[in-house]
């Protein structure tokens, strides 16, 4: 039987360590600039950037003191469902989708790659309330605002929702205008990585007291679904009992049934001995007559 017990509390301090601490997790296809991005929020180098595909296995960094930045490798196409990847998001305060301007319009496989994020939460609404677009690579085409407006219509087309926040960054010209050397203080500003980190550093209460509702909302979930579990097993057992109860009845009223016919055949048995037992005792009668009436006759 497993123990449910340890399961319970397995599950609890898996809440409670998700309430006490606030995830941020990117998301989206390869190259897309989602582990720049991070880098340009920590303003070090911390996640390896590459023009190939590079993150290959999930990682959190503390950035600021209980919040952790989980970079995630880039989301592919034909790619089943990767379980470590999805309790991610599920457990993400925010989904930040990384798209990068310079592939154009966002590819039909980013619309389904949302639209699997979205099915990974019973409820649609508290999903976009923690979801975010972040386009990359502004500096890299004048005319972004159409290839924005157009991803965005068609998200709404095909997911269903728009009304998200978004935002248009570059990771390029934020690292060359925080070089120590020489600072840019306009091109930091232009790059809006500033306006992401304040959206994000802005929602940090919401999201701890949100944390709060949604830890005794899930306790509550993994003791009822720990209940149920145990409800089910005890049903079963009980079932198994009444089964060995009737087993048990029908192999006794087996055994009685047989052990009355043995005593009914041995009674039988009895009264054919004993009616045997007067023809013998009337057959030495007759034999002891006939001596007695023989010895007279010779002598
Ligand atoms: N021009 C430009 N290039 C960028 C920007 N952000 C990232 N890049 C470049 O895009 C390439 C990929 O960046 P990464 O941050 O490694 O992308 P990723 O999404 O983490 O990639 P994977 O980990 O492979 O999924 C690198 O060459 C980056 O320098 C940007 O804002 N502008
Ligand atoms: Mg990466």
């Amino acid at each position: 039987m497993r123990d449910y017990i340890q399961d319970f509390v397995q599950m609890r301090d898996q809440i409670n360590e998700d309430s006490t601490s606030i995830r941020i997790v990117n998301a989206g296809i390869m190259n897309s600039g989602k582990s720049s991005l991070f880098n340009s929020l920590l303003d070090r180098y911390e996640f390896t950037v590459r023009d190939a595909r590079e993150t290959v296995a999930i990682k959190p960094i503390e950035w600021q003191p209980g919040v952790f930045l989980i970079d995630t490798p880039g989301l592919e196409a034909n790619k089943g469902d990767d379980a470590e990847a999805n309790r991610a998001y599920q457990r993400a305060n925010m989904i930040v989708f990384v798209h990068k301007l310079e592939a154009g319009e966002l590819h039909q496989s980013e619309i389904n790659a949302i639209n699997r994020l979205k099915s990974l939460f019973d409820d649609p609404k508290f999903f976009w309330r923690h979801f975010c677009m972040v386009f990359t690579a502004r500096e890299s085409r004048s005319g972004f605002e159409q290839i924005v407006q157009k991803s965005l219509s068609d998200v709404q087309k095909e997911c269903g929702y728009s009304d998200f926040k978004v935002f248009i960054v570059s990771n390029t010209d934020y690292a060359e205008g925080t070089d120590p050397d020489d600072p840019i203080p306009e091109l930091v500003e232009e790059s809006e990585i500033p306006a992401f980190r304040k959206f994000l550093q802005d929602n940090f209460e919401i999201w701890r007291k949100e944390s709060i509702i949604i830890k005794k909302i899930k306790i509550n979930q993994a003791r009822e679904s720990i209940l149920s579990q145990l409800r089910i097993e005890r049903d079963q057992i009980y079932r198994n009992i009444e089964r060995k109860k009737e087993q048990i009845q029908d192999q006794q009223s087996y055994f009685l049934g047989r052990l009355r016919d043995v005593f009914e055949s041995t009674d039988e048995a009895w009264r054919e001995y004993d009616r045997e037992d007067d023809e013998l005792i009337e057959i030495g009668n007759e034999l002891e007559e006939l001596k007695d009436k023989h010895s007279r006759e010779v002598f």
